[in-house]
């Protein structure tokens, strides 16, 4: 897709220009509804099985973008069979209906398409939600549940209310051992974890010169924890370096918002003022200066995963490492992000630093970050360079989560407590000019003549997606769960390995759903329809659809929050349950667990008011149905499947 590079015409933001030159439906009108064409889609082993069932369910023949992935990285101890079906299963749908798949030793999914297939200008719909790190390659990369990405493979748009763009202007430049991690967290300590929430972040200003696209990288995967859609960076002198360190230089065009543009809200932020920084316990907001928390002593420590496994990250990390040892009580955990940068740390001989100092090399995969091993000790203190602490995510639901910098996590490991990095000296690293590039772990599709004859491997562990029915319009049910703020999609389906085997099959995945919270929830759901009640940013997190298809599955109705995360809530439409916003908060008090709540559904429309009665006390109580026209739809037919296949 051509997008114009800086005008002197118009006066557009990069992202505008964007979303101009991808715009299928709609306009470009704050809050309303638009439909994008989509160039490139992703999918991993966590997700990818359950948006192919359902691109083969809604009988798609073959991928319809520029390019669609599968990746290899979530899912990859291979606990049991399960695993190694779904990984069967993603190879030979992907050969069939024209994706490309990279095996399990590639790396993870966003850290590889940045490396090998992001491309300035281009529209990125992943299904998983830190697909906002392509941003770092000034693609409008936004992550989608499962099935929205099942459709856009299929060739629809992905549709979104027209978002509000915050320019964010970076100026001076990072002081001593203070990283690209930091800024983010300084971000996230600006906005919050609902403070993004229908924006995209758009960088400018004059520290971009300086700015590296690999810690673009980690700025851009980081936005979607402030709850914002994405982020995005322009394309320039550094992306063009990037580009031509990997051999893409071809790939290249400038791209930035145009002189005169202008933004909705604005923030500027001066590097040179920011400190190191640690996200605290449970939440990726709880930002404090590392100075302030020092001297705590450290259990694990964690070093890898989307945000932080790049080339410079672990080059940086060995330099600390290198000659030193770290104290037994520690155990150091290191894990590539990907082959490319596994290949060049042994190049350097940083993998022998990291041997030598005690580390133990981890797979080059998705690894700790979401409990698929290194589950930390009951109360454990582990500090890890990934994205996300919130509770239970480790696998360990008394560890104790501290998000930092690689610098700031190697020192801490080497002092066996939260140490601020500034102690250290400057860090000397080699950046080589060209990074080995053997895609021979990507396999391509099969052409569109012998596609015909791959047979698609189904193990027992590859089960097809339930369908649902429209509910009654007279809708009554009990509160089978009432719950307070900031609900993640971990707390809904929890992470860990066992979990995540189970991903292609919804009714061995649904006995888990608020496990950590509730293991009686699947039980009590199953009884019939149910309502479940929340605070603020229900659903922050992951792009997990099986948060909202499992729920369904077990017999939820409606969530009735205060407010939601967009994945989550556009997950819920997908999926037939009503995401239905409190008109007063303070009400939710009125929904207690285990009242029966009844709801009339026969006038439902966008934007209109539905009054839930709870038939325990006689309360109504008034909540928003804030969703678009194209939605009400899909709730109607009860679910997009539903929908798509009466479109027929
Ligand atoms: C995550 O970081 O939470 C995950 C695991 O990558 C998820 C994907 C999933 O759970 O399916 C995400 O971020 O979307
Ligand atoms: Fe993988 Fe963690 Fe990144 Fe999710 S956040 S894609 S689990 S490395």
């Amino acid at each position: 897709m051509t997008v114009p590079m800086t005008s002197l015409k118009t006066s557009l933001n990069l992202t505008r220009k964007i979303i101009q030159a991808h715009l299928a439906s709609g306009q470009m009108e704050l809050g309303r509804e638009i439909g994008l064409k989509i160039d490139q889609t992703l999918a991993h082993d966590a997700t990818g099985q359950m948006a192919l069932l359902q691109f083969e369910a809604l009988g798609f023949p073959r991928v319809a973008t520029n390019r669609s992935l599968i990746y290899v990285d979530h899912n990859v101890l291979q606990v049991g069979f399960e695993n190694a079906d779904d990984h069967a299963y993603l190879a030979s749908a992907a050969k069939k209906f024209g994706l490309w798949f990279s095996k399990g030793g590639n790396g993870i999914c966003h850290q590889v398409n940045l490396e090998t297939f992001s491309r300035p200008g281009d529209t990125l719909l992943g299904a998983d939600s830190h697909s906002t790190t392509g941003g770092a390659m000034a693609e409008l990369a936004i992550g989608a549940g499962g099935l929205d990405v099942a459709v856009a493979m299929g060739g629809h748009p992905f549709y979104l209310p027209m978002p509000e763009i915050l320019g964010l202007r970076l100026t001076g430049s990072f002081g001593p051992m203070t990283r690209a991690k930091d800024l983010a967290l300084e971000i996230l300590r600006l906005l919050g974890v609902a403070g993004g929430r229908g924006k995209i972040l758009e960088f400018y200003g004059p520290a971009l010169a300086n700015l590296t696209v690999t810690e673009r990288a980690t700025i851009a995967n980081m936005s979607i924890e402030t709850g914002a859609i994405t982020a995005i960076f322009p394309s320039d002198e550094q992306t063009l370096k990037f580009l031509t360190e990997r051999g893409r230089e071809k790939e290249y065009q400038a791209l930035a918002a145009d002189p005169q543009a202008s933004y909705d809200g604005e923030l500027a932020i001066d590097l040179s003022a920011l400190t190191p920084l640690a996200a605290c316990p449970h939440s990726p907001g709880n930002v404090k200066k590392v100075s302030e928390i020092e001297g705590l002593p450290v259990d694990q420590v964690a070093i890898g995963s989307c945000t932080n496994s790049s080339v410079a990250d672990l080059l940086a990390v060995a330099a600390i490492l290198r000659g030193q040892r770290i104290p037994p009580r520690v155990s150091l955990v290191i894990a590539p992000g990907s082959r490319q940068v596994f290949l060049e740390l042994a190049r350097q001989g940083a993998v022998a630093d990291f041997i030598a100092a005690g580390a133990r090399i981890m797979e080059v995969a998705c690894g700790f970050c979401n409990g698929v091993g290194q589950a930390p000790k009951t109360n454990g203190v582990s500090l890890r360079t990934s994205n996300r602490n919130f509770p239970g995510r480790s696998g360990t639901p008394s560890g104790n989560l501290y998000l930092v910098s690689p610098e700031t996590a190697a020192i801490s490991a080497l002092k066996g407590q939260i140490t601020d990095p500034r102690q250290l000296g400057p860090i000397v690293i080699n950046l080589p000019d060209k990074l080995p590039t053997d895609l021979s772990l990507v396999i391509p599709p099969a052409s569109p003549e012998e596609a015909g004859k791959v047979e698609i491997e189904r193990g027992p562990n590859i089960a097809a997606p339930p369908s649902f029915s429209p509910w009654p319009l007279s809708l009554t049910g009990e509160v089978t769960l009432a719950l307070g703020d900031n609900v993640t999609t971990d707390d809904i389906l929890p992470a860990g390995a066992h979990i995540l085997a189970l991903r292609a099959n919804i009714p061995a995945i649904s006995k888990y759903i608020f496990n950590n919270i509730d293991p009686t929830f699947p039980e009590r759901q199953k009884k019939g329809p149910g309502f479940v009640v929340a605070g603020v940013n229900y659903g922050q997190g992951s792009s997990r659809e099986h948060a909202a298809l499992a729920p369904r599955y077990l017999g939820l109705a409606a969530v009735i929050a205060v407010s939601f995360a967009r994945i989550h809530k556009a997950n819920l439409c997908n999926f037939g349950i009503l995401p239905l916003e409190l008109v007063d908060p303070a009400q939710r008090e009125l929904l207690p667990q285990g009242h029966k709540l009844s709801v009339d559904l026969s006038g439902l429309k966008a934007q209109g008011v539905l009054v839930v009665k709870n038939l325990t006390t006689g309360a109504d109580v008034p909540t928003l149905l804030a969703v678009s026209e194209r939605q009400v739809l899909t709730l109607k037919a009860g679910g997009l499947l539903a929908q798509m296949a009466a479109k027929k």
